[in-house]
């Protein structure tokens, strides 16, 4: 499904309506923008030793922000590590984002404030959390929609294959969005799948899509669609968001190690960023003191990231032993007192 070429000409589906004003596709592209700045500032400050780790969302942005926008505010989402496009959308300021990176707390967000779920690192959990939690608002006779997303590595775990027959047998409230981004580190999509992945949803007795992932309008219309479709109590739908991971999986992949420039070069072409500038030029809806005006946030925002990476206080070392368990116990004490000794081993 596609409503919008890499040369940003639009075009329309027959399932799919979507009249966006000029003033949505604008917001569209600022989200997407200021996403991309947050992300590559992020990756400068692990550079600079800032951060411990950082997954970069670099191509995704549409994906992201497409599907962030068609939820409602009372929506909950389940996201993987990479889902800085929809933790921006939800209102995770861009520092309690980066907390979990650089190692000052284990989540950085309060769930219930923004209504998304902290980032799941351990591959498929969340979309087993995020079916549990919609059977949860289907007992309460709720009108929500559940968000869960993951990458196309993911599906290959028994725990979203899991979800999959748990949400499929109970009609959950759920949408999957899985983000395939051809690869899973170093392994490549063919290795994991002979079907397009959207098919897999059939069997499970739901239905599937596929759009285009670089498309922000198509993302928007199939996730719009698809969270009406959960709200109506008729059940999860799994959209693929085709994309691609234009940077490295992490900061510490060196994607050079196994895949040709050739391929990054392709989908270079199809950015998608530039295909909504061009829409927005070629449509004269957008003009330089647009562009400039959302640049200067962009800048504004960086600042704002690297002022406030650096300024986040260290946390007291016994405080990890704090928030993991909701009450103390034996083996818990006995790590704390062995992480004691080991500190005071430095004294002096
Ligand atoms: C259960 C589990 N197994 C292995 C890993 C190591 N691991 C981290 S990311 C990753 C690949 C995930 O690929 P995909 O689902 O396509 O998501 P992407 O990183 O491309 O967004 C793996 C295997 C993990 N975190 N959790
Ligand atoms: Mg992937």
């Amino acid at each position: 499904m596609q409503l919008l070429t890499p040369e940003g000409e639009r075009i329309h589906h027959p399932d799919y309506s979507l009249e966006p004003t000029g003033e949505e596709v604008r917001g569209l592209f600022r989200d997407m923008t200021l996403t991309r700045r947050l992300d590559t500032e992020a990756v400068a400050l692990q550079r600079q030793g800032e951060l411990g780790l950082w997954a970069p969302l670099l191509g995704q942005e549409a994906a992201q922000i497409g599907t962030a926008r068609a939820l409602a505010p009372e929506d909950f989402v389940f996201p993987s590590y990479r889902e800085h496009g929809i933790a921006f959308c939800r209102g995770v300021t861009a520092v309690d984002l980066l907390k979990i990176w650089r190692g000052t707390e284990h989540g950085g967000w309060d769930p219930y404030d923004v209504r998304m779920a902290g980032y799941s690192i351990v591959i498929g959990t969340q979309a087993l959390q995020a079916v549990g939690y919609a059977m949860g608002v289907q007992r309460d006779g709720a009108s929500e929609a559940v968000l869960a997303c993951f990458g196309d590595g993911a599906t290959s775990q028994g725990d979203v294959n899991e979800a999959f027959v748990w949400a499929g047998a109970q009609n959950a409230p759920v949408v999957f969005l899985c983000q395939n981004n051809q690869w899973a580190i170093s392994a490549p999509l063919e290795t994991q799948a002979r079907v397009p992945l959207y098919r897999r949803a059939s069997g499970f007795g739901f239905p599937g899509v596929r759009v285009d992932g670089n498309d922000v309008l198509a993302c928007l219309a199939v996730a719009r669609a698809a969270l009406r479709r959960a709200r109506d109590g008729h059940g999860p739908t799994l959209i693929e968001a085709y994309t691609y991971r234009m940077s490295a999986h992490t900061t510490s992949d060196d994607p050079t190690r196994y895949r040709a420039a050739a391929e990054v070069d392709a989908w270079r072409l199809k950015d998608p960023i530039e295909r909504v500038r061009a829409y927005l030029t070629k449509n004269e809806l957008a003009g330089d003191e647009f562009f400039d005006a959302v640049d200067a946030e962009a800048d504004a925002l960086g600042r704002q990231v690297r002022d406030g990476c650096r300024a986040l206080p260290d946390p007291e070392p016994h405080a990890m032993f704090e928030h993991v368990y909701a009450g103390r116990h034996a083996q818990l004490d006995e790590e704390c007192t062995a992480f004691s000794a080991y500190l005071d081993a430095f004294a002096g």
